[in-house]
């Protein structure tokens, strides 16, 4: 799988909304992932609070979409862009490849959500892409 040149400008466009709303996106998505998908809470046992808009849960989606931000600026060479990223979920976080798949799924929901004009079919298509190859160079240190 990869990013069409237009894929790359879809993803770009629509990152521009997400970006200047960082906190406010990863906050819901990861809100939604740890209530919807309860088996992600174990990663996240030592915070002291999971609870929808805790102040770890918020601070945490801050850092998520800004490792999203790394990828959209290495999109070129996602695998090499993101190698630090992949190693420490992989030796050290020790994250089930299966949950990129569900933040995945929650990152979506929430920029349909907030973002329904710009959400089109294509922007979709160029999204759901876009992070399963992120996905994927997350997971590549795994084996
Ligand atoms: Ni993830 C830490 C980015 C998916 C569990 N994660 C980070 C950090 C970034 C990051 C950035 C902070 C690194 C640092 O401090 O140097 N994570 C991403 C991205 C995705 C992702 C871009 C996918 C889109 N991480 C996941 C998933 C899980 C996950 C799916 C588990 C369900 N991540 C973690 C944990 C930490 C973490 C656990 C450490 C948290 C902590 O308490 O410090």
């Amino acid at each position: 799988m990869s990013l069409s040149a237009k894929d790359k400008a879809n993803v770009k466009a629509l990152w521009a909304k997400i970006s200047p709303k960082a906190e406010d996106i990863g906050n819901e998505a990861l809100s939604r992932m740890l209530l919807v998908y309860p088996q992600t809470k174990t990663y996240f046992s030592h915070w002291s609070d999971l609870t929808p808009g805790s102040a770890p849960v918020r601070k945490h989606g801050k850092k998520v979409i800004g490792g999203l931000g790394l990828a959209v600026d290495k999109m070129e060479d996602l695998f090499g862009g993101l190698l630090t990223l992949s190693e420490l979920h992989a030796f050290q976080l020790r994250v089930d490849p299966a949950n990129f798949k569900i933040l995945s799924h929650n990152i979506l929901v929430v920029v349909s959500m907030l973002f329904p004009d710009d959400f089109t079919p294509e922007a979709h298509l160029a999204m759901d892409k876009f992070l399963g190859l992120v996905s994927l160079a997350l997971s590549d240190k795994y084996r």
